[in-house]
């Protein structure tokens, strides 16, 4: 029988390398396990419940049909940390402004909390893979104060833990508090998290690309020959890299990060400052990929040192191996 190694477990037995109280950490995560079980049974449940599948019949700020588990997604979060005394203020893809928690417990909490509730929400009728992206940072306004803007809009450098929710064959959890990268799956009898992925590291370098080659013609020269070479047998296989597009940001960089790869999501009319949400969606993940050896670029800059302007901010995004992502950005170079 194997070891199981639970989620609070793990945490206690690292706290020497959580820089803030391990409590906080222990019940952040914890919350977080709540609530991915709960979308986790509503996402396998989706085909056989009617006010989960289909459309909300409303848009959310960035103009996008939000559909029902988006909404269903963002509410439990929301009720997970509103009174959890941890959390001050909550920003989400789903909401056109911030929440800042009123209560005294909401106004003396120390950290704020980002989610992109329900990543890659256009897969949910299909049963493709989906995720759930979340990150939290220490506030900078006062205890006892109400959340403010600035407390959302920092670097993605002082992220103090950040990770995703793969809704795929299995469930799993997959986070940093800036000392490596871990993953646990869910089992679903126990109804616990259990340690899976030690030291999650992404391979230097892969043969795996990922882009919707739909928008090829509208990118910049750079890119369409960067993706000419994956396609060729100049790369370091001398074989064409294989296309994997699942169109689920989660499912495409959790594979990348473990079998190696890139994923590009760039600058195109459709998106002139490219689709992917700096807050919700590129910051927690550079966050895990450069913890696991990768990197995560705009193309030109490193994402985690980019000062957010707003909240729906969204950027050209180039993640995954190391060399990978430093040959596409050479090729955009020249
Ligand atoms: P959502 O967070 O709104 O789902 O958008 C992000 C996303 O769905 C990513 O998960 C995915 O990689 C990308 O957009 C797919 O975009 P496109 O359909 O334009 O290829």
């Amino acid at each position: 029988m194997l070891n199981l190694i639970s989620l609070k477990e793990f945490i206690i037995n690292t706290k020497k390398d959580f820089s803030y109280p391990i409590d906080d950490l222990v019940s952040i995560l914890t919350h977080i396990e709540q609530a991915a079980k709960s979308i986790s049974n509503d996402i396998r449940n989706a085909g056989l419940a009617e006010h989960v599948l289909g459309t909300k019949g409303s848009q959310n700020i960035q103009g996008e049909e939000q559909q029902k588990l988006d909404v269903i997604a963002d509410l439990v979060f929301i009720k997970a940390f509103e009174n959890s005394g941890l959390i001050c203020g909550f920003a989400s893809e789903e909401n056109d402004d911030f929440i800042a928690f009123k209560s005294d417990a909401g106004k003396n909490a120390p950290y704020i909390a980002l989610f992109d509730p329900l990543d890659g929400s256009s897969n949910i009728d299909v049963n493709v893979s989906i995720g759930t992206i979340f990150s939290v940072y220490k506030r900078i306004s006062p205890l006892g104060s109400e959340a403010i803007i600035d407390d959302m809009l920092q670097e993605g450098s002082k992220q103090i833990l950040a990770g995703y929710i793969l809704y795929g064959s299995s469930t799993m959890l997959v986070f940093t508090t800036g000392n490596g990268v871990n993953g646990f799956t869910l089992d679903t009898n126990k109804g616990n998290f259990y340690l899976s992925h030690p030291n999650m590291l992404m391979p230097e370098n892969g043969r795996l690309y990922a882009m919707n080659e739909g928008n090829i013609k509208e990118c910049e020269i750079g890119l369409r020959d960067y993706i000419t070479y994956c396609q060729s047998r100049e790369n370091q296989t001398g074989m064409p890299y294989s296309g994997r597009y699942v169109g689920s940001l989660v499912a495409d960089f959790h594979r990348n990060l473990i079998k190696g790869g890139i994923y590009i999501y760039p600058d195109v009319l459709s998106a002139p400052k490219g689709k992917l949400r700096l807050l919700y969606e590129c910051n927690p993940l550079a966050f895990i990929a450069e913890q696991a050896g990768g990197l995560a670029s705009t193309g030109r800059k490193r994402v985690l040192e980019i000062k957010p302007e707003e909240l729906h901010q969204r950027v050209p995004y180039y993640v995954g191996s190391k060399q990978m992502v430093e040959k596409a950005m050479s090729f955009l170079k020249n």
